[in-house]
This record gives C-alpha cells, sequence and structure tokens, in this order.
C-alpha cells in the first residue's frame, strides 16, 4: 500500500473516479458488486443497486490497529478471493495505517496515521486485532512508545465505526486465557460509545472480513448484528447447522478415532470433540482458501475458535458434556427437530425477506439498508 499523503483532490473522488483513473472496466466493478452480494446473502437485484451507491460514494479512510495477536487475522484477509483485500485496499478504501502491509516504518508511519486522522476525524473506519493489555498500565505491549491502550482511545474517538477483527479483539481471545498475565480485555471493553462490530474467529474467514468492510462502504454503516455483536449474514447459523456431515449426525454415524472406519468413511466428528453445534461462524459455507475446505471437510473437529472463552473452555478433542442428541433417543430427537424448525424457520425467513425486496419494482439503497 502506498503511504503517500493523499491529496484533496485524491480525498474528494468518487470511486467511479477511481476506478477510471486505475483502468477497471465497468465489468470487473459490476463483478465485484455481484459477488459482494452474494457474500452478504442479499437479494437478488442488490448488485446494481451497489454499484449505483458505490460509484458516487467516495473512498473512505481505514486505519487498522494491531495489538496482541499472532497475525493470523492478517494472513488471513489476504486469503480473501472476492472481493480481495488487494480489490478493497487499491480500488475501494484508502487503508491508509496498517503496520504489516505497510511499506512506511517508524515515524513515517506513524505520522501517515495522524494525517489520515486529522483529513477524516470523525468518519473514518477502525479496524482493530488483538486484545488490549490494561495491566500495569497497559505496559505489555506498546507501539512507537505508546501503550496499545492509549492508542486505541486515541484512535477510536475520531472513528465513525469499529469492526474488530479477530477473536482477540472480539473477546480478548488467547492473550486473556488465563491466567491472563496482562490483563487483556476486548475492544468493547474500552469503546463504549462508538458501533463496534465484531467478526470472531482464530482467525475468521478471510472473505467474511472484506465483505464486512464492503457492507460498510456500501451503506455507511454495518450490517445486522447478534446479541455478540458478530454479523447476523456470516454468524447466523452454527457450523452444526450447515455442516455437510449432518446426515451422519442424524443417522448416529460417529467417527469414535481419527483413523477408524467412521472416520475413512467422513462420518460425524461429535464424539471426537467437535464444537459445531456450539459455533457460529461460515466455516461450513463460505469456507477457506477460495471455498476449498474447512476443518471438518479435512478430518478435524471443529474447535470452536469464533466463540467467547473458547481458550478456557477448552476440552479440544472431548465430546460437548451436554449431548446434542442423536436420531432414535427422545431428547435428542427434540433437539434434531429443534433444530431442524429452526433451519426451515431461517430458510423461510430469508425467502420472504427476498420475495418482499424482489416484489419492489424498483430497488433503492434506502431499500437494501433497511433489509441487510
Ligand atoms: Fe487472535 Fe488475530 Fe487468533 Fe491470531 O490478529 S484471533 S491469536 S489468529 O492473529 O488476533
Amino acid at each position: 500500500m502506498s503511504q503517500k499523503r493523499r491529496s484533496s483532490s485524491e480525498i474528494s473522488e468518487t470511486f467511479a473516479d477511481h476506478l477510471e483513473q486505475h483502468g477497471v472496466s465497468r465489468r470487473g466493478f459490476l463483478k465485484f458488486c455481484s459477488s459482494m452480494a452474494a457474500a452478504l446473502a442479499l437479494p437478488a437485484g442488490s448488485a446494481d443497486v451497489m454499484a449505483k451507491a458505490l460509484s458516487a460514494a467516495k473512498r473512505p479512510t481505514v486505519i487498522w490497529l494491531s495489538f496482541q495477536e499472532c497475525t493470523g487475522c492478517t494472513e488471513s484477509i489476504t486469503r480473501s478471493h472476492t472481493p480481495t483485500i488487494e480489490n478493497l485496499i487499491f480500488d475501494f478504501i484508502s487503508l491508509d495505517y496498517h503496520h504489516t502491509l505497510q511499506v512506511a516504518a517508524g515515524h513515517q508511519a506513524e505520522e501517515a496515521r495522524d494525517v489520515a486522522m486529522k483529513n477524516a476525524y470523525g468518519k473514518y473506519l477502525l479496524i482493530v486485532d488483538g486484545s488490549i493489555p490494561t495491566k500495569d498500565g497497559g505496559v505489555y505491549s506498546t507501539i512507537a512508545g505508546r501503550t496499545n491502550l492509549n492508542m486505541l482511545e486515541e484512535v477510536a474517538a475520531g472513528a465513525a465505526a469499529l469492526i474488530s477483527v479477530g477473536t482477540c479483539a472480539a473477546y480478548g481471545g488467547l492473550p486473556m486465557a488465563n491466567p491472563n498475565p496482562t490483563g487483556a480485555v476486548a475492544v468493547t471493553d474500552i469503546v463504549k460509545d462508538k458501533p463496534v462490530m465484531n467478526i470472531p474467529g482464530c482467525p475468521p474467514i478471510g472473505l467474511v472480513m472484506t465483505s464486512a468492510i464492503a457492507h460498510f462502504l456500501t451503506f455507511g454503516r454495518l450490517p445486522a448484528m447478534d446479541d455478540l455483536g458478530r454479523p447476523k449474514a456470516f454468524y447466523g447459523d452454527s457450523i452444526h447447522d450447515r455442516c455437510y456431515r449432518r446426515t451422519f449426525y442424524d443417522q448416529g454415524l460417529f467417527a469414535k478415532a481419527f483413523d477408524d472406519e467412521g472416520a475413512r468413511k467422513g462420518w460425524c466428528l461429535y464424539e471426537l470433540g467437535c464444537k459445531g453445534p456450539t459455533t457460529h461462524n461460515a466455516c461450513a459455507t463460505m469456507k477457506w482458501n477460495e471455498g476449498t475446505s474447512f476443518p471438518i471437510e479435512s478430518g478435524h473437529p471443529c474447535l470452536g475458535c469464533s466463540e467467547p472463552n473458547f481458550w478456557d473452555a477448552g476440552s479440544f478433542y472431548e465430546a460437548l458434556s451436554v449431548p446434542q442428541g442423536r436420531v432414535g433417543e427422545t431428547v435428542l430427537k427434540a433437539a434434531a427437530v429443534g433444530v431442524g424448525v429452526g433451519v426451515a424457520a431461517a430458510a423461510l425467513n430469508r425467502s420472504k425477506k427476498s420475495a418482499a425486496v424482489e416484489g419492489r419494482e424498483t430497488m433503492t439503497v434506502e431499500d437494501l439498508k433497511k433489509e441487510s
């Protein structure tokens, strides 16, 4: 990413101006909008509305702060395919500060952040990955001689909205695990007066991160979220709800060891400790590495990395202590029916939503805002 300061004409240019100057074809732009609409599960016809809204919009400033983390989240976002992080950075946003991806270092990097904040105060999107150490005044993680705590408070004050990327930023993650030697906390423990969206996962799916950012670009606000601050479009279902091995679960067919006949036949991994029934994420539908696979498809149980306290909850290779049920057992049948009803209701809601939007003669960005 370029570290040169944006001129005033660059700051005022629209996406359409910017794309034209960089040789991006109309067709390529529409393809990008279609991919985003699909990723966000928006109704048919949304891509055109998004294209219209994006064409007239200004490229927003995005500042990305990395605190106590392993850089897995940034590694993951660089694997996003549609939209790619390159699409976002070069065509749709001005990513003015990200220590891992930026060219500048030292004073130049800090100056780039100061300038970006000043030029877009009150309007920029702040993305944070990693938790924030608070013990002993926050001395356990510093950038340019300043504590993470101090930097977050200062940069969040001028942000329009925040996105906490990764389980560390969303819920404290690995650094907060017992005994939490640095007093690590989540972003929402510090920032109380701004809209914050959580994109948990250790790491989160790259495509989920870029699509959520794209939603903010299109609508100028964060998407609909659940009670843990996660976008419903990606975290509305459990891994279990959408798992392709679910049919084996329903038949009571379980692998009991990683090398037994059940494992070779691809049976359900519930008894090997799969946390899919209690984990909400899009791994089973969006998958990883350009939609190639996800842990369960590779024969490994879900560890539940996108849920709060997953490190301390542990029991990684032990079956869930609350049985989720098998066909043939009364309690479990009821649970299975409950899940089935939930899935059917969700599908019905989705189809009602699409019909409601598609029924309109002309869809506007306002219609989409209501539906998204
Ligand atoms: Fe945490 Fe991300 Fe896990 Fe790592 O930035 S969510 S340790 S993948 O890198 O924060």
